[in-house]
């Protein structure tokens, strides 16, 4: 059947950062329908898009119009519409979308991703999705299909909500995949490559050399950091692709696209220390000229000298280091996130010795945390001396241990606006931090790092020249 899977327009608020990367979910649901005999039709409304400099409302638009996006969906008659929300800060603009393709067409519409895989019944009860995919979307978006060609019962589909025929909700639990290299590549040539591989506005704006494509090799993490959400898609079991298939994944990248930079995107690349070892040795034995990076963070536990140094003869010229505190008591009590900032310590110390860069992700304004808490951050950002230091204020995410704690005790209002979800504003206050507190501590923390952020490591090197920076909303690009 044909399904047309769009990634939907998004809105901005002043001071957010701005990135266009590959819509990787979409892909590897396009990928999977074609495999099973299905027309997967694709339509990425950011795709090409600059970042907006015009306010309308409040907020900074950017993609495809919803007009346009409804004529497009009456002109490609789908049988099944299937629209993606990563994060809920775009879920109003996503529901918007729904809800004028409903007015427009009878085609029904699927949603997927993390803010629906958190609430799928209170999505599902909005009344413009007909159905909630919970987590990975392979499976269930497939037994859809097969249920809408051949009438065939969702009851035991795992990882979908929806409503049967006498109008009565059902909400099935979802099942990680257990075979994670079972699942194909994700299906790169549905999309015009050329308006992402080529895009300044990379994750984090981490990019050293174009074109650059971004993977992911993994699914799972299994560790409770109460802040985080991604359980919420893909379980607490880290499961892995095989080095060999994640290396052929890059070369096909090298040799189809030229693509010379590898942005990994997991949330858990480097839990199994011997499989990134593997794909480090695989990517030097089949002398792929490629440099690779990770925006999304590693964490710090799994690193050490044989690993790092794997990882930079392979071509790893910086990690982003997922830090998060500089109090180990709150890293422990509060975040529960098994780091030991003395290990960090160490772990910078190696990484400085073989020249590769370093990034730290900190997480401010956690409930329980404490300004003298929050200076610790600061200082230790300080003692350490990163690249490049980024301030994060929590935020609730849906299914989260935090989300439940500030609906308890009132940190969030009972009708919050999702489009707040983000982290460079408070949408929380707590028993010890108003948001007037969080936005002037969240300020503090980056004067004092902007009066001592060093020179970039790489000044100098020849061979690599960072392109673009990060680029925030109504401001421009930050300069790298
Ligand atoms: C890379 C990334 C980004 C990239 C872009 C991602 C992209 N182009 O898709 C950038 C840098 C732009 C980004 C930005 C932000 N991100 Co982000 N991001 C990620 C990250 C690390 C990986 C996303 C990814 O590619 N995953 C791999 C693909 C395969 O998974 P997927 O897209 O989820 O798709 C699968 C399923 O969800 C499902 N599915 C998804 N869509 C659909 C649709 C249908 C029809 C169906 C059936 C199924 C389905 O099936 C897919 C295949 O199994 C995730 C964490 C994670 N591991 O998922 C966070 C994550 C999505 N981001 C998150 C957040 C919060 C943000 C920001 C708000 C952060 C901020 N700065 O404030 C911004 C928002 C930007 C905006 N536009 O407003 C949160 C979302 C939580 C939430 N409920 O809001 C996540 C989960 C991480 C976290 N902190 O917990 N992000
Ligand atoms: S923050 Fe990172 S380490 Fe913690 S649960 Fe999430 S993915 Fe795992």
């Amino acid at each position: 059947m044909k399904v047309l899977l769009i990634n939907p327009p998004n809105t901005y608020h002043h001071g957010d950062d701005f990135a266009v990367t590959f819509p990787l979910g979409l892909a590897y649901l396009a990928s999977v329908l074609e495999r099973n005999g299905h027309e997967p039709l694709v339509i990425d409304s950011l795709a090409g898009f600059d970042p907006p400099t015009e306010m309308t409302d409040g907020f900074y638009r950017c993609g495809m119009t919803e007009a346009e996006l409804v004529a497009e969906t009456q002109r490609l008659e789908p049988d099944l519409v299937g629209l993606t929300c990563a994060y809920t800060v775009q879920y109003p603009t996503t529901r918007s979308l729904a809800q004028a393709i409903k007015r427009a067409t009878n085609v029904p519409i699927v949603i997927g991703g993390a803010h629906c895989s958190a609430l799928p019944s209170e999505t599902l009860a909005e009344g413009c999705f007909d159905y909630v995919v919970i987590g990975e979307g392979e499976l269930p978006l497939l037994a859809l299909c097969d249920h809408l060609e051949r009438g065939s019962s969702l009851a035991g589909v795992h990882g979908i909500a929806y409503r049967d025929s006498s109008g009565n909700s059902h909400e099935n639990d979802k099942e990680p995949m257990k075979e994670v290299n079972a699942v194909p590549v994700p299906a790169r040539h549905l999309f015009d490559m050329n308006q992402y591989i080529n895009s300044p506005y990379s994750h984090n704006g981490s990019t050293f050399r174009m074109p650059y494509a971004t993977m992911i090799t993994s699914r799972g993490c299994p560790l409770k950091c109460t802040f985080c959400s991604v359980h919420t898609i893909w379980g607490r079991n880290n499961r892995t692709r095989d080095a060999q298939q994640v290396v052929d994944e890059i070369e096909e990248l090298y040799r189809e696209y030229d693509v010379r930079e590898i942005h990994f995107e997991d949330d858990m690349l480097t839990l199994d220390r011997q499989r990134m070892i593997d794909i480090c040795r695989e990517i030097v034995s089949r002398k792929l000229d490629i440099t690779w990076t990770t925006p999304n963070g590693v964490y710090v536990n799994t690193l050490n000298e044989d690993l790092l140094t794997a990882m930079k003869e392979s071509g790893c010229y910086q990690l982003a280091l997922a830090i998060e505190s500089g109090s180990q008591s709150v890293l422990r009590t509060i975040m529960k996130k098994n780091i030991s900032l003395q290990y960090a310590r160490e772990v910078v110390k190696m990484m400085r010795r073989l020249k590769m860069g370093v990034y730290f992700f900190l997480i401010i304004g956690m409930p329980g945390e404490t300004e003298a808490d929050i200076v610790k951050t600061v200082e230790y950002a300080k003692e350490l001396m990163p690249d490049e230091a980024y301030f994060s204020i929590a935020t609730p995410y849906p299914g989260t241990p935090l989300y439940d704690q500030c609906r308890t005790h009132g940190y969030i209002p009972a009708n919050y606006d999702p489009t707040l979800m983000r982290t460079t504003q408070p949408l929380i206050e707590t028993e010890y931090l108003s948001r007037d507190d969080i936005r002037r501590l969240r300020d503090y923390a980056y004067q004092e790092w902007d009066a001592v952020k060093p020179a970039p490591w790489y000044e100098g090197d020849p061979n690599l020249s960072r392109r673009g920076g990060i680029y925030t909303i109504g401001v421009g690009h930050k300069p790298a």
